[in-house]
């Protein structure tokens, strides 16, 4: 590389930066004039305006950032970009990552991908100075942040009317509803500048909707305190002028086991304690509620917890703010907190044996619940007792629970009961947000950008059948990020016109197949399993998936390799996912698959004089005579709604966020090596460094491009004057000898090795002080 200290096309000062001492010419400021004025053509006195109106320029455009320089040269801070490492091994991905993290650094590109690490501190890169500087930039005139992907998300939808999603994927813990919730805020804060009412209204729905979702769907687990157990992606609509104009939230799969039971060290949702704590004692009493989680089997065993951070109480008035925001009416916040309550009551029903019925030892409860539900008391004591049964001859008769039928029978009514009630509050969002004007969505523009965020990967001690479904649903979208992250290079090159050459990289779709594969994977299995009629249990199940899927190399259990100390139990099988190897029990798959709820307790409900609940059992209208067909199984839904979510997301141009959690201590500062390794590995980050190098490390539009390094030649400095941006960039790339590593698209130059451009950043480092002096005096008028 030719040494640019003194280039004679620019500017030059006598008291230049120390790497330029020593140049061999002593020069003048006024040297430094006469060239700009030979580019443009003017006499030094005619150029001080627009010599400031250069300056400005440059400033506004985002050339000139010292900060961004900073970023770039990447010295003290690591690479901004993990393309733009020397060597693209692990050793030299972690420590640029551990570097950033420690400077407080959390993101980090890879092209187009933010890769951020949960800093588990509060962080001061999050207001509104933020959002301005980040505002209509492109990725590379700023440090990496959430609110550049979200503003390219933004001008890709705003520019090219383009459907465009974010992908937020990363382990339980990792910061993906955090990183969600910015997102957000920054797509509120940049649009509605005329602050046009209905606008508004929507934005502030969308934004109130996090905190009640978060209230009713998370939870703590032993991954993290405030856990997700649903997953969700909203769509947010604009109009042509790029506001928001309505959205809609579809959401997965609830964990609603979690109302019965959770793990040792974990939390019911925090809806619960929210109630308890929160409500006044008025309300508690209109419950029949006393405010000790302790008193409630469902809410028991999370109370014990310490130095827990989230406050119930204050959560609880800003649920309450938000669903009086969103436009709950009082009627519905009433009905939302009464069957809450009617949940806890369920869950203390004590269940006993008189001679040869079951009888209910705290009768008491059952009036409470026929209370708070709005219904007869015989009915709903009749309900969780007995059943209607079709006979064979079309006859309909009652038949008594015994006991374990009656406690199932409650267990699966608490879990329906929650489960609806959280598909309710959803469906009332959207409900308010659905894009109402006609014209709106007929004739207009009506453009989306959808935001994903999902429960991560998590292995627990004892992992069942939600964990199986969370981790398979992590597992497509590895896959989605694998596929899109492939075809979106060759879609670019495609369209710009360029070579490329097929690589082969590790692709997860053997474990998605071993899951949802038809007839040999395992939800097909245990849907086999379940239409077999009488007798067939967990165990039978996994025998059938043992004989099934003994040869795969993903697949193994007990049975299988019984030398393996992992496998503790006979229950146990084991997948080994992109992540790594998850242990599950096969107790219970069966239950939760089917997902029995009997028909008596939808009817009941329907029945109610509570609106609220006759609109979340639409089902309760059928007879017992008319439920024929047997439901679809909780796995075979959620395949469904993946493969669904999948498709929706691959027609839309798709931005990534990649989340790590730096340690499992939820510790600031502690950058846990091993622990950031295995995530490093397994999603697949170096691979997706080496795909970008492999092709084009680096691209950008010819006129971002020459903005960027047009100083490191005579051609371009200031301004070139040539037919077209991509001419002046073949006269720079030429200039540089630099023309084998490169080629032309239709709207962008694309680098082959970042040598190059580590050659350019390095000349443009070098001169860059030099033209600051040079402008500042300039500015100043001191030339
Ligand atoms: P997750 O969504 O990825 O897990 P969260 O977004 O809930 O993880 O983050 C977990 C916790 O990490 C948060 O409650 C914060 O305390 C902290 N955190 C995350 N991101 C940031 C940030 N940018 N700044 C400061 N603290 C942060 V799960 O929902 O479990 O998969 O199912
Ligand atoms: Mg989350």
């Amino acid at each position: 590389m030719q040494t640019l200290s003194s280039p004679p096309y620019l500017p030059q000062l006598s008291h230049s930066h120390p790497k330029t001492t020593g140049s061999p010419v002593p020069v003048t400021s006024h040297q430094g004039l006469t060239s700009l004025s030979f580019a443009t053509r003017a006499s030094p006195s005619e150029l001080l305006p627009h010599a400031r109106h250069f300056i400005l320029s440059l400033l506004y455009r985002g050339a000139l950032e010292l900060g961004d320089m900073a970023e770039h040269e990447g010295l003290e801070f690591g690479k901004a970009d993990f393309v733009l490492l020397d060597q693209v091994t692990m050793e030299a991905f972690l420590s640029n990552m551990k570097l950033r993290f420690e400077t407080g650094r959390i993101y980090t590109y890879i092209g187009e991908v933010v890769v951020s690490v949960n800093p588990y501190r509060s962080m001061e890169l999050y207001d509104k100075e933020m959002i301005d500087f980040y505002r209509g930039r492109e990725l590379y005139e700023r440090p990496p942040h959430l609110y550049a992907i979200a503003d390219a998300a933004y001008k890709a939808m705003k520019r090219r009317a383009k459907d465009t999603c974010i992908v937020i994927s990363g382990e339980s813990g990792s910061g993906k509803t955090e990183a969600s919730k910015y997102i957000m805020q920054y797509i509120a804060a940049i649009t509605n500048p005329t602050q046009r009412q209905e606008v508004e209204r929507v934005k502030n729905v969308l934004l109130k909707s996090n905190c009640l979702l978060e209230a009713f769907g998370n939870a703590k687990t032993n991954r993290n305190d405030n856990s997700s157990r649903f997953g969700k992606y909203m769509d947010i609509n604009f109009d042509f002028k790029g506001d928001p104009t309505g959205g809609h939230i579809n959401n997965y799969l609830l964990e609603k086991s979690r109302v019965l039971k959770q793990q040792p060290g974990e939390r019911n949702f925090h809806s619960f304690y929210q109630l308890l704590r929160g409500a006044s004692d008025e309300q508690l009493n209109s419950l029949h509620l006393q405010r000790d989680p302790e008193l409630y089997s469902f809410t028991r065993d999370g109370i014990t917890l310490n130095n827990f951070p989230i406050n119930d109480t204050s959560s609880y008035k800003a649920v309450l703010d938000s669903m009086k925001v969103i436009g709950f009416s009082p009627e519905e916040v009433d009905s939302v907190y009464r069957i809450l309550a009617a949940i806890l009551h369920l869950g203390n029903l004590c269940f006993n044996m008189d001679g040869d019925s079951v009888i209910i030892d705290n009768e008491e409860l059952v009036a409470h619940i026929a209370q708070l539900t709005h219904c007869p008391t015989d009915s709903v004591l009749k309900t969780l007792l007995y059943r209607m049964v079709a006979t064979g001859g079309g006859d309909v008769i009652e038949k008594g629970h015994n006991i374990k039928e009656a406690n199932y029978a409650r267990d699966a009514c608490a879990k329906a009961f929650y489960e609806r009630l959280f598909c309710w509050i959803v469906g009332r969002i959207n409900n308010v947000i659905e894009v109402k004007n006609y014209n709106a969505r007929i004739h207009g523009k009506n453009t989306v950008i959808g935001v994903l965020d999902i429960y991560g990967f998590e292995i627990f001690e004892n992992n069942s059948f939600e964990q199986f479904c969370i981790n398979y649903c992590n597992e497509k979208l590895q896959q989605l990020f694998i596929e899109l992250i492939l075809r979106q290079e060759q879609d670019e090159y495609q369209r710009e016109g360029i070579e490329w050459q097929h690589i082969d990289y590790f692709n997860n779709q053997i474990i998605v197949d071993l899951v949802e594969q038809p007839h040999k994977g395992i939800i097909s299995i245990l849907d086999e399993a379940c239409l077999t009629v009488g007798g067939v249990t967990d165990t039978i199940f996994l025998e059938s998936m043992n004989t099934k899927l003994c040869k795969h190399p993903h697949y193994t259990s007990r049975k299988l390799s019984h030398t393996d100390k992992s496998l503790a139990f006979n229950r146990d099988f084991r997948i080994k996912h992109y992540a790594g190897f998850v242990t599950y029990s096969v107790e219970g798959f069966l239950d939760k698959n089917k997902d029995t709820l009997f028909q008596d307790f939808k009817r009941l409900m329907y029945n109610s004089k509570d609106p609220v609940l006759t609109d979340m059992w639409p089902d309760g209208q059928l007879s017992i005579s008319e439920v024929t067909k047997r439901p679809l199984t909780a796995a075979t839904l959620f395949k469904n709604s993946m493969i669904c979510l999948v498709d929706n997301l691959a027609c839309k141009e798709p931005y990534y966020v990649r989340c790590v959690k730096p340690n499992d201590q939820k510790a600031p500062y502690l950058f846990d090596e091993q622990r950031c390794r295995h995530q490093v590995e397994y999603l697949g980050l170096l691979e997706n460094v080496r795909v970008r190098r492999a092709g084009f490390a680096y691209r950008q539009p010819y006129e971002r491009f020459l903005l960027r390094y047009k100083m490191t030649c005579e051609y371009t400095w200031p301004n070139h004057l040539m037919n077209s941006d991509m001419e002046a960039t073949k006269a720079l790339i030429d200039h540089h000898r630099f023309e084998d590593d490169v080629a032309y698209g239709q709207t962008k130059v694309f680098i082959r090795t970042p040598q190059t451009l580590f050659s350019l950043e390095e000349e443009r480092a070098e001169l860059m002080p030099l033209i600051i002096l040079f402008l500042q005096k300039v500015w100043r008028g001191t030339v």
